[in-house]
């Protein structure tokens, strides 16, 4: 429905013009009342929402085909500003409301919208959806607008037009630049996040093959600018996505399909790697389906299918071999994304796309594109089969491995590992399992621990890089199967949070580079194949003291330098500062104070706040090439967000 369209259902309705202005103002009250029903929160991501929305109506502009260019600037003073070089509003009056079409867009609460569930956006659709929304939760806003020769502007605060539409003069320029002011006493914070900005920025610059969008951040001593523009599409959010991995690709080229039906266009692009995960990410009018849906099935479906038909056809799969769905999906990175009209999402999160119409666009597109392809690249072809079939071996003996293991009763809780310390406590809100680095720290451990309700786990040395292993080897692994049987919920698809044993796994390792490489793999170990423990908060780090400062009888714990240097200030003098190498150096009343008493120690709750970022990190944290892994150390090692006290 156009706009116009939207104004004159709304003035039918309700019969006249000062009706109709009255319910502008409603309209944008009620998003200031409940301002979560429009943008799903009002924490920072429900804050960096705005910039979305805004950057959105350029984003529909150049998918229209007259925007090129689209600037946003974190200002210094708070603001954000949005600038595209698109045609700009038409300059005229809106006829029913009378007023000017440009207030409208940023008054009119347009019933078509769905916010935080993706309303859809895409050219010809409901164009600037998301300007009012913006402009009721801002505390000013300012639009210039370039149309017809001519600038304009006008201005808001708190969604009300302070400064009336007026001509500025003549101009060459055309476009539309917004600047808005998040309101302070509904954001919980209205700080913009560089990184998270940046992210969402070069994901839609991938979405939107040619589109350039700049970023700029004004706000530290030195402008920082960065330009996402990216010709290849999705072609080049594969290969960017397989660089991240720092992984070697199996293919040089990455395999890209499109197809279209009616108005609905689907493309899908994807590349294998060497490692024995999969990330497929799937998008529905540039909106992130986390949690798939119609295409993303469709892609699986027909994936497995050309696969199989292939390798049957030139005899690479052997008699009554079969590649699974899974199987295919081994080692690959593909991103496939629709743009339709009319989406309907399901689940709760809105992130799944259930148009039944896309799962057969998809799945017939890629069905006939990708057996061309297989057919015009037969080494392809054959590298891939043969990585397929690899997988499907290796989930045989996984199998195989996991029944022999399930007969020895390994997986089972009913017996639990020799070296587990168990608490007293069954109800498992209540209890917690210390997983600790080394004998020697596990028998401190053990000797300091409250029985009633902590249970210790010593690990010995190294566990298994399961990022480095086909999946059979986790069964047979010394370091691993003693943590399967004291955490008692399996793994992998047998997993069942119900049967878990305690309700907080504490990770606790040295305050050194060894220490955070057993954290790594065992939280890599956890991501894989035991992912809702994070999603659901039950994964913790403990966090060691790394000095002990006194004089006499006073005693303090710092955790940080700065907390030394606090200490040492407070107690005076010359305190005696001890620095602590690892855990083993404790006695095991010390490490009871430090580390283990909940009244006093602190823990760091591990979380997933953005699966992509996660996935990227484990497999350059952990993967085979070093280059990607000591740039990324280098950038930034913070994977843990949540401080727990
Ligand atoms: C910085 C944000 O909103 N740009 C933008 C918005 C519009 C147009 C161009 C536009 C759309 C159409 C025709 C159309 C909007 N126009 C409308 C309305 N940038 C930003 N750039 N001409 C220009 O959809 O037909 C709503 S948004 F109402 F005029 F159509």
């Amino acid at each position: 429905m156009s706009l116009e369209n939207e104004i004159e259902r709304i003035t039918e309705a309700e019969g006249s013009y000062d009706d109709s202005q009255i319910q502008v103002l409603e309209g944008l009250e009620a998003v200031r009342k409940r301002p979560g029903m429009y943008i799903g929160t009002t924490s920072s991501k429900g804050l960096h929402h705005l910039i979305y929305e805004i950057v959105d109506n350029s984003i529909d502009e150049a998918l229209a085909g007259y925007c090129k260019n689209i600037l946003v600037v974190l200002a210094k003073d708070g603001s954000v500003v949005v600038k595209d070089d698109g045609r700009g509003v038409p300059s005229g009056i809106n006829p029913k409301l009378g007023i000017p079409t440009l207030e409208v867009i940023f008054t009119v609460l347009h019933a078509g919208g769905k916010f935080g569930g993706g309303g859809y956006r895409i050219a010809g659709g409901l164009h600037g959806v998301g300007a009012s929304v913006v402009n009721a939760l801002s505390t000013r806003v300012n639009v210039w607008n370039h149309a017809d020769g001519k600038e304009f502007f006008i201005a808001f605060e708190r969604g009300k037009t302070v400064e009336p539409f007026r001509m500025v003069g003549d101009t060459e320029k055309h476009g539309l630049t917004v600047q808005f002011w998040p309101d302070g006493g509904i954001f919980e914070t209205t700080t913009f996040e560089y990184d998270v900005v940046r992210t969402r920025l070069r994901e839609q610059a991938f979405l939107n093959a040619g589109v350039s969008i700049s970023l700029r951040d004004e706000r530290g001593e030195e402008p920082v600018e960065e330009v996402f523009c990216y010709e290849g599409g999705i072609r080049s959010f594969v290969e960017y996505l397989n660089e991240q991995k720092g992984c070697s690709v199996l293919h040089a080229d990455v395999i890209y399909v499109s197809g279209a039906k009616g108005t609905s266009v689907a493309e899908v692009a994807m590349q294998y790697n060497d490692t024995y995960t999969s990330l497929i990410l799937s998008f529905a009018n540039n909106m992130h389906t986390i949690d798939g849906g119609t295409h993303e099935s469709g892609f699986r479906a027909a994936l497995a299918k050309v696969l199989n038909e292939y390798g049957k056809k030139y005899g690479i799969l052997k008699g009554e071999e079969k590649l699974s769905a899974e199987d295919v999906l081994e080692g690959l990175t593909a991103v496939v994304s629709v743009k339709l009209e009319d989406a309907q999402f399901e689940s709760q999160t809105k992130a799944k796309l259930g148009n039944s119409e896309i799962r057969s666009l998809v799945a017939n597109m890629l069905s006939e594109k990708l057996e061309t392809y297989l057919e015009e690249n037969p080494a392809t072809a054959r590298t891939i089969v043969e990585k397929s079939i690899a997988a499907a071996r290796a989930r045989e003996a996984a199998k195989r491995a996991r029944e022999l293991t399930r007969r020895k009763g390994l997986l089972e809780s009913s017996s639990l590992p020799h070296k587990l310390a168990d608490c007293n406590e069954r109800r498992m809100e209540y209890t917690e399992l210390y997983l600790v680095e080394g004998d020697s720290a596990g028998g401190t451990a053990k000797d300091g621990r409250d029985s009633q309700f902590q249970a210790i786990l010593p690990l010995r040395g190294k566990i298994l890089n399961v990022e480095k292993s086909h999946v059979d080897r986790i069964y047979s692994s010394d370091s691993i199967t003693p943590l399967i049987q004291a955490l008692g919920c399996g793994i992998g698809s047998e997993f069942d949070l119900t049967k878990l044993r305690y309700g907080k796994i504490i990770i606790m390792a040295d305050a050194d580079v060894d220490g955070a490489h057993i954290r790594t793999l065992l939280l890599t170990f956890f991501f894989r194949h035991m992912k809702p423990l994070i999603e659901e908060g039950h994964i913790f780090a403990a966090v060691p003291p790394l000095y002990k400062v006194s004089r006499g009888k006073a005693e303090r714990y710092a955790y940080s330098d700065e907390e030394k240097d606090l200490y040492v200030e407070e107690l005076g003098g010359n305190p005696r500062v001890e620095r602590y190498k690892g855990l083993g150096e404790m006695d095991k009343d010390q490490l009871w104070e430090t580390t283990m008493d909940p009244e006093k120690r602190i823990l760091k709750r591990i979380t997933i706040e953005d699966a992509l970022r996660a996935d990227a990190l484990f497999s350059v944290l952990m993967g085979d090439k070093v280059e990607p892994r000591r740039a990324f150390i280098e950038q930034n090692a913070k994977y843990v967000v949540n401080l727990d006290i």
